[in-house]
């Protein structure tokens, strides 16, 4: 019985890593952080070049009381109505966790500064997000297809745990 606990246990412990990748941290805006961008584009073009999935966390890096990072509706984000936030991080740097799947709109509560473009938009999908590429590479060469590699990864070890299972139903019949 305790030999059967085992199994189940070591048996749980490989789903676990079939599962694989992990929740990512994002570091908006990479070096520059998050401050008034160098164009009205900077952070969309950011986004753009990121998958983002639930789990994930956004790091919002800025100096306390020059910037501040507000979650807001879409409505919001596009108006830069900053007398209508869902909530506000006033202190930096500020953590936060795209805990839903979906749209997700920010932008800075300081005056001008949304829109001069301190705003941000992620679409954040349900599946596990890949390892972002080293900026500037991400244009020219397309990203090499995640999943027949994980796919032959994780058939191997589904052969190892059906290998497993067949020792272990022979050593029961051996008993
Ligand atoms: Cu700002």
């Amino acid at each position: 019985m305790a030999k059967r606990m085992n199994m189940v246990i070591l048996l749980a412990a490989f789903a676990m890593a079939l599962r694989g990748a992990e929740a990512a941290l994002y570091v908006v805006g990479d070096a520059l952080g998050w401050q008034n961008p160098p164009n009205s584009s900077f952070y969309s073009s950011w986004a753009s070049s990121h998958n983002f999935a639930v789990g994930d966390t956004l790091l919002f890096n800025f100096t306390t009381g020059v910037h501040a990072v507000a979650t807001v509706s879409q409505d919001a984000y596009n108006n830069c109505n900053t007398g209508n936030t869902l909530s506000v991080a006033n202190t930096g740097p500020a953590n936060i966790t795209l805990n839903a799947s979906g749209m997700h709109y920010y932008f800075c509560t300081f005056p001008g500064h949304c829109s001069i473009g301190q705003k941000l938009a992620v679409n954040v999908g349900l599946s596990p997000s890949f390892t972002p590429s080293p900026p500037g590479t991400t244009a020219s060469p397309p990203p090499p297809p995640p999943p027949p590699r994980s796919s032959s990864a994780s058939s191997n070890i589904v052969s190892n745990v059906a290998l497993m299972w067949m020792s272990i139903v022979m050593g029961f019949m051996y008993i």
